[in-house]
């Protein structure tokens, strides 16, 4: 099997797509190995992908001499140790966000990936790969729209599991939008406050969401979250310039006029609405691994997402302002 050889941690959702994905359609990568607590999980992805070895604990799959890289999708409380563990290999890691749940997590994956002196971690932002942001950003970047002013956000989940809990809501689903509109923006979050639009009974979910950020160029990104809309996966974003607007076009793959109606669909969750991205996001890791040149979102971006993450859920637990306090940033990611 030539190529590069690739082993996943966790093969539930996620990491069983992008097995398969790996092993299905993206060039010069080899799956060789897969590993999960749920062992005949993990058999029935290696069975489906040709993957060769399933391991029972993942530091073996990270120490297996065929692993020249790891892509981890494992629970979020998994995943410092394992890109620490992946580091001490030398091996390069691509990890479904968030890279740490917590800021000093991020900050001793930064550490240890600055003392390498080479960046091996990738985080798995997908959207700064799909078709429709990547134009958003291309259009910036020509100039000719001028300075960005505002940018609003919708992120809308047809619903979530009975475990999600209101700060998931941030943490787990807006911090997509964190991300994607610091790579727009080139920019960083200097202030967010979150709003309710009403309070739930004790202990019910909070949702929706309303969180309105300031960057440090002056920037106003605001974002609706919504994980129980019901009727779709429907993700928005529209870049108000200072002459024009760069908005993403609608996702649905057509348009039907039919009995007096006029309709477009939405995808039942993110993994049909962000499919290319996550392909594009894959093929580019894989050939980031083959030329050493780092691609996607960094340590860094992910310690920003994380810690700009924790601000606003400081925010939606007070109700105050919050400001974003950011480490400086080392030169590796510069
Ligand atoms: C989920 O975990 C994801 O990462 C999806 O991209 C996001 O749209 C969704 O809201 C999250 O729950």
């Amino acid at each position: 099997m030539s190529g590069i050889g690739i082993g996943v941690v966790g093969t539930g959702i996620m990491g069983g797509d992008h097995a398969r994905t790996l092993a299905g359609s993206i060039k010069g990568a080899a799956l060789v190995a897969v590993t999960d607590p749920d062992a005949d999980r993990a058999s029935t992805i290696a069975a489906a992908t040709g993957a060769r070895r399933v391991h029972a604990d993942p530091r073996d799959l990270i120490g297996d001499p065929e692993v020249d890289a790891v892509l981890i999708a494992s629970p979020d409380p998994t995943h410092e140790g394992l890109v620490l563990a992946c580091l001490s290999a030398g091996k390069p890691v691509l990890c479904e966000k968030p890279l740490a749940p917590t800021i000093d997590g991020c900050l001793r994956i930064i550490e240890a990936e600055a003392a390498l002196g080479r960046r091996l971690v990738q985080v798995g932002f997908m959207r700064r790969f799909d078709p429709g942001y990547a134009a958003m950003q291309a259009a910036l970047a020509a100039g000719h729209l001028g300075a960005p002013l505002i940018m609003h956000c919708v992120h809308r989940n047809a619903t979530v599991p009975p475990s999600f809990d209101s700060g998931m809501l941030i943490t787990n689903s807006a911090v997509h939008e964190i991300d994607i509109a610091r790579w727009l923006l080139r920019d960083e979050f200097s202030a967010v406050t979150v709003f309710t639009p009403r309070a739930g009974e004790a202990g019910a979910l909070v949702d929706p969401q309303f969180l309105v950020l300031r960057t440090r160029a002056g920037t106003i990104v605001d974002v609706e979250v919504f994980v129980t809309a019901q009727y779709g996966y429907d993700v928005r974003a529209e870049l108000v310039c200072e002459a024009g607007t760069a908005t993403l076009a609608p996702a649905s793959p057509v348009r039907i006029r039919s009995s007096g109606s006029d309709a477009l669909s939405f995808a039942e969750d993110w993994r049909a609405h962000f499919a290319a991205a996550y392909r594009n996001q894959l093929q580019a890791w894989v050939r980031s691994v083959e030329t050493g040149i780092p691609a996607g979102a960094s340590a860094w971006d992910g310690y920003a997402a994380t810690a700009t993450a924790q601000a606003c859920l400081d925010a939606f637990r007070t109700g105050a302002t919050v400001n974003v306090d950011l480490e400086p940033r080392p030169p590796l990611y510069a």
